[in-house]
């Protein structure tokens, strides 16, 4: 992209977290922003309040030709579709779209490593970071983990290192060609969130764009079971990393005999037995084969390494134990917002299990999922868009007994009838939760909530 101009406003579409903080960025930064948001019952008063600042324009509704006209580009917010009528107006006119993060990353001083991936993107952007902290101390971890890259990039300085949870969406707008990663992480690719991106191709070039312009002191670590990802090193001249669950690789990291083995630069280290670890199931292995790799390419001691790996404990929302009620385990898996974590979630569970899922549609495939619930759940509980046919599959793939409730408190409530002791009532949506909640976090809190009370 050309010279940035301090003389034209900078608009950022979406006023949430990712776009207040980016006009706070953009303020801070010597430019002007303008902030747009489709939503004309937005609370300005809250907007202005989480800016820090009301001396800007503030564009509710529609957007009109006027600012079209004056703006220079366009940050986008993560959660806004570029099918939107105002998205299509822009970029008739000509005007540049850009990722929140990228934005950020302009500002960026010191190392970054973005991780992505379908799933375990969290567990290993936090893993990574309580590794490095431990070797850098201003380590950051940000991104759709939920402190916008805006947020903390101006604190960052030539010694710090920025670790970056990248979700399709941050990542769609992106221009690989403005931000070359130090390192990239790529977890797996599954299918998710098809609704927005169309084909699963489409989905998995997205995550990968990253890797084009990196170069070969640069690494990008991948999942080496994962067929979507064996293109990865004719795409790339950066470094690629595998790791493995199933076989023993010639380098990289992998699992043998129950132990953790790291196997680089022709040495051989013993790293721990898989059941010191303090996560549970074989896709948390993963996770933590994934940060071992990606914090060796970075530089942190074997010894530190290890250290790190067994003082991890879970991230909230992720398998997070809540309770135990009259003998009854309560867990909370609300970031399980597709199929796939559903199905990484019965690998760990206790059965048996009584499950709370339904939520936003995103036109996912619930037959392997409910395929995996063989021999695990007893009874299902079903909420939000999707509960109909989530009902369905399992009438046709695995017929369980089930309920259909409107509420969270009505889910619990049925899930507190329906347990006996020994049970584990489970909350994993295999949907994200915007059609009743604004995100997966305030769903998860809920379930704690009305978990814990009698
Ligand atoms: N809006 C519009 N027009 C639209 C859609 C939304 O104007 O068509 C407005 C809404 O009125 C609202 C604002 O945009 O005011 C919300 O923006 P947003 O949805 O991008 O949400 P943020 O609050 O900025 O949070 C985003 C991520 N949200 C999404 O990707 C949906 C957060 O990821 C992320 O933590 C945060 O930025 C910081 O980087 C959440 C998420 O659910 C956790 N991510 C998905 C996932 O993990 O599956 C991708």
């Amino acid at each position: 992209m050309k010279e940035w101009s301090k003389e034209r406003p900078i608009l950022v579409a979406g006023a949430g977290i990712s776009g207040t903080n980016a006009v706070r960025l953009i303020f801070e930064t010597g430019y002007t922003p303008i902030l747009y948001d489709g939503n004309v019952k937005l609370d300005q008063e809250k907007v202005f309040s989480k800016v820090g600042r009301r001396d800007f324009e503030l564009v509710l509704g529609e957007l009109t030709e006027d600012v079209i006209r004056r703006v220079q580009f366009c940050v986008m917010s993560p959660g806004i579709p570029l099918t939107r009528p105002f998205v299509l107006q822009l970029q008739e006119a000509g005007v540049l779209l850009m990722s929140e993060i990228a934005l950020a990353y302009h500002f960026s001083k010191g190392r970054v490593g973005v991780v992505t991936g379908t799933n375990g993107k969290t567990t290993t952007t936090t893993l990574i970071g309580h590794i490095m902290k431990a070797v850098v101390p201003e380590t950051y971890t940000v991104g759709n983990i939920g402190t916008p890259y805006s947020d903390t990039v101006l604190q960052t300085t030539d010694n710090s290192l920025t670790v970056i949870e990248a979700s399709s969406f941050q990542l769609e707008t992106i221009d690989e060609k403005e931000l070359v990663p130090d390192l990239l992480v790529l977890t797996n690719i599954r299918e998710d969130h098809l609704d927005r991106h169309g084909s699963l191709k489409n989905y998995s070039d997205i995550k990968k764009k990253l890797c084009t312009y990196m170069r070969p002191d640069q690494t990008v670590v991948i999942n080496g079971e994962d067929e979507w990802l064996a293109d990865l090193p004719d795409r790339t001249r950066a470094r690629v990393l595998r790791f493995s669950s199933k076989n023993e690789l010639e380098e990289g990291c992998f699992l043998r005999e129950g132990e953790i083995i790291l196997r680089m630069d022709k040495e051989e280290w013993d790293l721990c037995p898989t059941s010191k670890i303090q996560l549970l199931g074989m896709h948390n292995y993963e996770n933590i084969m994934t940060g071992v790799l990606a914090a060796y390419a970075l530089g942190a001691p074997v010894d530190v390494i290890r250290e790190q790996i067994l003082s991890f404990t879970a991230v909230a929302h992720r398998m997070e134990y809540v309770c135990t009620k009259n003998g009854v385990l309560f867990y909370n898996d609300s970031k399980a917002t597709n199929p796939d974590s559903v199905v990484k979630a019965m690998e760990v569970v206790t059965p048996p299990v009584v499950l709370i899922a339904g939520g936003f549609d995103r036109h996912a495939d619930y037959r392997e999922m409910v395929e995996s619930f063989r021999g695990k759940v007893r009874y299902i509980i079903l909420l939000g868009t999707t509960a109909r046919d989530i009902a369905d599959a399992v009438a046709k793939y695995y017929p369980l007994p089930t309920a259909l409730v409107s509420t969270m408190a009505e889910a619990v409530k049925e899930a507190k009838k329906a347990a006996v002791p020994g049970d584990t009532v489970l909350l994993s949506p295999a949907c994200a939760s915007w059609d009743m909640y604004p995100n997966f976090e305030i769903r998860g809190e809920e379930f704690k909530k009305l978990a814990r009370e009698d």
